[in-house]
């Protein structure tokens, strides 16, 4: 199929869906059933589902099951009340318990049959694919038998892809979607991405960037035939196509003088501009929007609010069921290093909090993990949980623009999880970050998590191999946050290298330690942003301390840290609620990862952990960059035992790693060292 030809095994291209063929006897499945797939629905995505089937089952077993309307011992797949063979396998009770896009797989020794039945064709499609990742790993389904639900409604790609084909933080490449100003011709390559996204449960697609450019701004007009062939791709796998679209559009494209929220001639354009965009993809999900935020243009220029900016949209997009979601990074970029009294850390939330309410309910607010931005460490966003009349929706970046850029390991997961189940206490014990991210705490019509995606044109999508468990986990997580970071692992370790044992052994290993061995020689107790202006890679302790981006540490001869305190801070911390806000407050009880985003202490400040700041930078550097190292050795240990291609692809890049983990070292240990004048109690080589 497609592009595959191209890009050979050993490119990584096939991802987790390379269908590996398993050893017989890897599994203790009955073969009979996998002969014939009984399928009586045309609707596309099911159609989707019994191709992917098709294909599945022929790699992992090699079976070429026939295709029928009818008759058992088959696979049987359908929605509820269109299948005799599915109705009969599936009583009411069990219907009930399947949701929107939820299925129920059951292994029927009874009636010959393994059923996946769903309310949705969407559901069939996520069916099946759970039915393949079973059998890629070579677990039995003979007894099978599971309902299962998304807790997420919303489980959405950003795609941060410029039309010139660019693409904004990209790791991996080109755009898959844009060259030269125009749409890619090359569907088939889009539509292998659709088949990675859906098979990872996300539903919603973001096509180009957040900063949308004169050129990007004409999807909405002029480029509408060819996104709706985008879309038609990405329908197919239940995936809903939206767009990033420009404030100022009016102006830029329209001819209009303004872009006020509140003018009539405004607001009638956007209405025509949408009704010919519904005219073209009649399901198109609506639009993404940075508005007011580094230096794109929003509402405040005309005296408005981002309620006044976001419902203007929402209105053009009601009428059709689409919905806005507009962004909360939103703070002041031209800030004075020398005023100490603005925080960028407050900033989402004293722009939008006093806002609660007044949205629309087709708008949805986006609200990035932390306060900054996307960090190897920060707190949680004290936004999420903070707007309980107001629809959210968190967004992490699985491109790793701040953790390595896809040339270090640092799986996500285990960070996206800690933020996942986070307490925010906004209505007592128990409202974590996820059940706000889902809505079910505050009882939200729309919600979910979006991410910043990690692809783009190269071979292996995501540049460094490793770097595709958080493509595939960021899926899984969003469909079901109470997974485990192992249980991701292994699954796509499996899916990935094979299941020999040793495999994946040392690869999970490499991943869930990959998080704690980068943070560890990068910057220290949560301080962030000591990186290379503008690029964001490798070391620069005061790049960005003299900045108008609002991003400081204040390190002098006598300590470090940023104090956020109510008591003699920026206060940032009473954005929090008890008891978040006293942890927080209170020195003594912070807890040390945290430390110097919340207060500014004497390098001698001794952390729970009973070690000094000054000497926990010293160790964790030293011990981090030797870590980094370790890794050459464990992953050339796998050599011979995963496919070779890959091998060498990773072995690259982790060697790459682990020079520029010395170099991290050694900048930011010198730099401590030359500022404090405190010895390593350890007396290692410190460059002076
Ligand atoms: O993380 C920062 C990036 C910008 C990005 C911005 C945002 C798309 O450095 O490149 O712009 O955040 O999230 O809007």
């Amino acid at each position: 199929m497609g592009t595959l030809s191209t890009f050979q095994t050993g490119s990584g291209y096939e991802a987790w869906l390379g269908y590996r063929r398993l050893a017989s006897g890897e599994h203790g499945n009955s073969y009979a059933i996998f002969n014939r797939i009984v399928v009586t629905e045309k609707d596309e995505v099911i159609q989707t589902a019994v191709s992917e089937l098709t294909r599945g089952l022929e790699g992992i077993l090699g079976i070429q099951p026939e295709i029928t309307d009818h008759g058992e011992h088959a696979i049987a797949l359908g929605t509820f009340g269109n299948h005799p063979l599915i109705d009969r396998v599936f009583g009411a009770e069990i219907i009930a318990q399947v949701g929107p896009e939820g299925y129920v797989i059951k292994a029927d020794k009874e009636k010959g049959c393994l059923a996946i039945g769903a309310v949705s064709p969407q559901g069939v499609l996520y069916g099946a694919f759970h039915l393949l990742r079973l059998l890629g790993i070579g677990m039995s389904v003979d007894e099978l038998e599971l309902v299962e639900n998304p807790y997420n409604m919303l489980r959405m790609i950003n795609q941060w892809d410029n039309m010139d084909g660019s693409v904004e933080r990209g790791y991996a490449g080109e755009s898959i979607f844009f060259k030269d100003n125009r749409i890619t011709e090359d569907l088939d390559r889009i539509r292998d991405y659709a088949r990675m996204l859906a098979s990872a449960g996300l539903n919603a697609i973001v096509i180009n960037n957040v900063n949308v450019h004169k050129v990007e701004s004409k999807l909405i007009t002029e480029f509408l035939p060819e996104v709706a062939k985008l879309a038609a791709i990405f329908r197919r796998y239940a995936i809903k196509l939206f767009l990033s679209v420009n404030y100022a559009s009016p102006i830029e494209i329209g001819g209009l003088e303004t872009a006020d929220p509140l003018d009539p001639g405004v607001r009638q354009w956007w209405k025509e501009q949408t009704a010919g965009v519904y005219a073209h993809i009649p399901d198109f999900g609506g639009y993404l929007v940075k508005a007011d935020s580094e230096n794109r243009p929003g509402p405040f220029t005309y005296g408005r609010d981002h309620a006044d900016g976001s419902n203007m949209l929402a209105e053009a997009l009601k009428p059709y069921g689409g919905i806005v979601i507009w962004r909360c990074f939103v703070y002041n970029c031209q800030q004075d290093w020398r005023d100490r009294k603005t925080d960028r850390a407050r900033a989402a939330y004293d722009h939008f909090k006093p806002l609660d309410g007044r949205f629309m309910d087709n708008v949805i607010l986006q609200i990035k993990n932390g306060p900054m931005d996307f960090q190897v460490r920060e707190p949680v966003s004290p936004l999420l949980g903070a707007m309980p009349s107001t629809n959210q929706v968190l967004e992490f970046q699985i491109a790793q623009e701040y953790t390595g850029q896809q040339r270090h390991v640092f799986y996500l997961i285990p960070q996206w999880k800690e933020i996942l189940d986070f307490d925010t206490y906004a209505r007592g014990e128990g409202s974590s970050v996820k059940r706000i991210a889902s809505g079910s705490l505050h009882g939200n019509r729309l919600a979910g998590i979006a991410a910043v995606s990690n692809i783009g044109d190269n071979s292996n999508w995501t540049g460094h191999v490793l770097a595709q468990a958080n493509l595939y986990g960021y899926g899984r997580l969003t469909w079901n946050p109470d997974l485990t970071s192992e249980t991701i692992a292994d699954e796509w370790i499996r899916l990935t290298f094979g299941d020999k044992e040793n495999v994946v052994a040392a690869i999970k290993s490499i991943l869930l330690e990959s998080p704690a061995i980068y943070e560890s020689y990068t910057a220290p107790l949560g301080v962030g942003f000591m990186v290379t202006p503008h690029s964001h890679y490798g070391p620069d302790v005061d790049g960005y301390e003299y900045s108008k981006w609002g991003t400081y540490h204040y390190a002098d001869w006598q300590g470090i840290g940023v104090d956020r305190t109510l008591a003699t801070g920026t206060g940032y911390t009473s954005q929090y609620n008890a008891p978040n806000f006293e942890r927080y407050e209170s020195l003594a009880d912070c807890p040390d990862e945290l430390l110097l985003f919340f207060h500014h202490v004497p390098y001698t400040h001794v952390l729970q952990s009973g070690k000094t700041v000054i000497q926990h930078i010293y160790d964790t550097h030293f011990e981090g960059a030797e870590k980094a190292e370790q890794l050459i050795s464990l992953w050339d240990s796998l050599e011979g035992s995963i496919d070779e291609g890959l091998h060498k692809q990773v072995a690259e890049r982790i060697a790459g790693q682990a020079e520029h983990a010395k170099v991290w070292r050694d900048r930011i240990n010198t730099y401590f060292y030359r500022k404090s004048g405190i010895a390593d109690q350890a007396g290692r080589l410190i460059y002076a």
